[in-house]
């Protein structure tokens, strides 16, 4: 037979809080209403994270932020089912993911700063700092998933990128070598629809993303970002397979609903009528109406949860501007190199002197 066919496949999708706040009962993930709570509760804390700093930003007080809000459900929720020894390597929005694993929120404020410290990753620490080289990162989860294949070892790197990240070779490398090698790691893909501005029609003839796996021999599985429910299963499901040595991408549909980073204005390329959509999906409203029609919420513990974020934000504000006032920006310059070569110098003098500061030969 000349031609035949050697291999098909599938991509499953999957959902199980859908929009209308109907409920497939069956698939509903084992959850206790104590992690169901948690899960809306840090939902909440990254909102009202990503709000204020916005509003820092503007007011000249933070560096370029990127916000994720609308995509609290897709980090949150595949955090949340990680076990304490895996890692977390995210990308550059993924403040929710973070604040899931730990990260004080004053720490992603002094990073946004532009302190160092606010990256920091402490002996005990499994989170990696924050990656801007685009889809870089994901080579890196697929090292740490491979050295505990190799040890025989339980942990997991999760990867967090965007839609954007799999048109880059680093990412489709990484699939591949994970596949090739084994490696312990999970693919957690935020399809948020834009690459700054370019759709996600633009960047890929695939219908799906998580097809990008099977390429590399690897699962892919897609799944509605903004269900927290299902985000948790999937990455669940994930995460057995790669302590496996069976790695998968996770492709989770959600929609970035506000600006790129700070330095951005979605206006100039994106429908409203786009954005309205969205906006009735959005996943904190989502899982709030579902613990409230369980009587897991009450108007009460939303009320409590107000107060306390705005207690929380403020202090982590205060203590983020506390660490910042004592750095000297002239810092920079010195870590650079062992030794500054001359054209430094010369901007440091510059800098020295835009500070107020002393102007050498003046
Ligand atoms: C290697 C590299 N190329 C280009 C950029 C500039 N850049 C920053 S974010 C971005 C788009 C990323 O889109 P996506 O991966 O979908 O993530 P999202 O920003 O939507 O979370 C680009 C091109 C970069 N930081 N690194």
């Amino acid at each position: 037979m000349p031609r035949t066919t050697v291999a098909e496949f599938t991509v499953e999708s999957l959902g199980i809080l859908a929009p209308d706040g109907e409920v497939d009962e069956e698939l509903v993930p084992d959850l206790s209403e104590e992690t169901l709570r948690g899960m809306y509760r840090t939902m909440r804390r990254a909102r009202r994270l990503d709000e204020r700093a916005i509003a820092l930003q503007r007011r000249g007080e933070l560096g370029t932020y990127a916000p994720g809000i609308g995509q609290e459900a897709a980090q949150v929720a595949s955090a949340t089912a990680l076990a304490d020894g895996d890692w977390v390597v995210p990308a550059f929005r993924e403040q929710a993911a973070l604040l899931t694993r730990g990260t004080p929120m004053h720490a992603i404020l002094a990073y946004a700063m532009g302190l160092e410290e606010g990256a920091a990753v402490g002996p005990d620490d499994r989170t990696l700092p924050p990656s801007i080289p685009v889809g870089s990162q994901a080579l890196h989860a697929v090292g740490i998933g491979w050295a505990y294949a190799m040890r025989n070892e339980d942990p997991v790197a999760l990867a967090y990128f965007g839609d954007g990240a799999t048109s880059t070779g680093d990412v489709m490398e990484a699939f591949n070598s994970a596949g090739a090698y084994g490696a312990q790691t999970v693919f957690l893909c935020q399809n948020n629809q834009y690459a700054i501005s370019t759709p996600r029609s633009k960047q890929s003839r695939a219908e799906t993303l998580a097809q990008k796996a099977i390429g590399a021999g690897i699962r892919g599985i897609q799944v509605d970002g903004n269900d927290a429910l299902a985000v948790y299963e999937a990455t669940r499901e994930a995460l057995d397979h790669a302590r496996d040595g069976d790695p998968v991408l996770v492709e989770a549909l959600t929609y970035r609903r506000s600006m790129h980073t700070t330095s951005d204005d979605p206006r100039k390329y994106r429908q409203e009528d786009e954005e309205v959509d969205w906006d009735r999906r959005d996943p904190i409203l989502r899982l709030e109406s579902y613990l409230r029609e369980r009587g897991i919420l009450t108007d009460d513990d939303v009320a409590a949860l107000e107060a306390e974020l705005e207690t929380e934000v403020a202090d982590a504000i205060e203590r983020a501007k506390g660490m910042a006032a004592d750095v000297d920006p002239a810092d920079m310059f010195e870590h650079a190199y062992g030794e500054m070569p001359p054209w430094l110098e010369r901007q440091l003098t510059a800098f020295s002197g835009a500070q107020g500061g002393a102007v050498d030969g003046e």
